[in-house]
């Protein structure tokens, strides 16, 4: 299974739409008479790979699988039915598949005579896909929300201007973690007052360069000289002010599994209020304006003990000086 794990990690597999799964099969001997891992939407799944470069040797072996096989035909045919032609005799897997779509494979071989068993490091299976896991879960993408502040919780000055308040390294920073999300979603006041692209830029080194989804929400309509409406990557235009109903529709619409929230203090606060954001990740910069527009909107918060609190999950300095931004990871606390 720790090979199987490793080969689902192979590097420059998209994390999205699909999950990260491999494959190991193992001769009666204990032998491996084939390797096989997902390498994106559309392609092969894991099981198939492993099965195709196994050849007659799948029959009487153990499948070693990280994530349970699929039992569906949805861009491929289901792993179930191939398992079971090839002649597999036991299937192991990690982690179940929470995909209602394709889930229930594992009852399908065991109900055709073949030995099964589930959950052998089923933690590092849900490491590899966390939002994809979380997203089906739910029945909503996890939603981690960004933002710049300065040290008096300000993303903007008085007067509107706030280029810059994280530094140059926090903003790259800032393109990594949109690299790693599917989708990319502000306010409609955000496009009005910002304009901002909304892309990932200056990653493509290190991710594979596929484009999140640009998702507006608001019912106001958008100005099509916005930057957010070019063709470097989709849109989507949700007129809604419902965030329950946005990550409802971008899960069961557009198959939507980690929201990047990028809004403005407004938006983040209905998210926060409504309780669907899931990780909170801030760069806080050494500077002060006193007045200007605060971070996050109202909560409807007025006594202390009513504070949404967070925990903390990591504190990491990017650059020095003037220039260094300590950027910040949290999650929701438990009470
Ligand atoms: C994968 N790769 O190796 C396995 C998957 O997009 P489809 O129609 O090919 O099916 C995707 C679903 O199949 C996915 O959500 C998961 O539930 C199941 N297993 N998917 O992309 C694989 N084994
Ligand atoms: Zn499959």
């Amino acid at each position: 299974m720790r090979r199987a794990l490793v080969l689902a990690a192979t590097p420059g597999v998209p994390l999205h739409p699909n999950p990260r799964v491999g494959c190991v099969l193992l001769s009666p001997e204990g032998e491996v008479v084939g390797e096989g891992f997902h390498h994106g939407a559309g392609t092969p799944h894991a099981e198939v790979e492993a099965l195709a470069a196994a050849g007659e040797r799948a029959r009487g072996a153990t499948a070693v699988v990280t994530l349970e096989p699929c039992n569906h035909t949805g861009r491929t045919g289901p792993c179930s039915q191939a398992l079971l032609q090839a002649g597999v005799a036991r299937v192991v897997v990690a982690q179940r598949d929470p995909n209602p779509e394709a889930q229930g494979g594992l009852d399908v071989l065991a109900a055709a005579g073949v030995e099964t068993d589930a959950g052998l490091l089923a933690d590092e299976s849900l490491a590899l896909n966390p939002a994809w896991t979380f997203a089906h879960v739910h029945g909503r993408p996890f939603v981690t929300w960004k933002f710049a502040t300065t040290l008096d919780g300000r993303s903007a000055a008085s007067d509107g201007t706030s280029r810059w308040v994280s530094s140059r390294a926090a903003r790259l920073d800032t393109h990594l973690l949109r690299g790693l999300c599917d989708t990319m979603l502000v306010g409609t006041n955000t496009v009005e007052v910002d304009d901002p692209h909304l892309t990932v830029r200056d990653a493509d080194d290190v991710l594979a360069p596929v484009q999140p989804l640009r998702v507006v929400m608001g019912e106001r309509d958008l100005d099509p000289a916005r930057r957010v409406l070019d063709d470097a990557a989709p849109t989507v235009h949700l007129r809604t002010q419902d965030p329950a109903k946005a990550l409802a529709t971008l899960y069961a619409e557009h198959d939507r599994h980690h929201v990047f929230l990028e809004g403005g203090p407004t938006l983040a606060a209905a998210y926060l209020k409504a309780g669907l954001v899931d990780e909170v990740v801030t760069y806080v910069a050494p500077m002060l304006l006193g007045a200007g527009r605060s971070s996050v909107g109202k909560l409807g918060i007025r006594t202390i003990d009513k504070a949404l609190r967070l925990e903390l999950v990591d504190a990491t300095v990017l650059g020095a000086g003037e220039e260094a931004n300590v950027r910040l990871v949290m999650r929701p606390g438990s009470r």
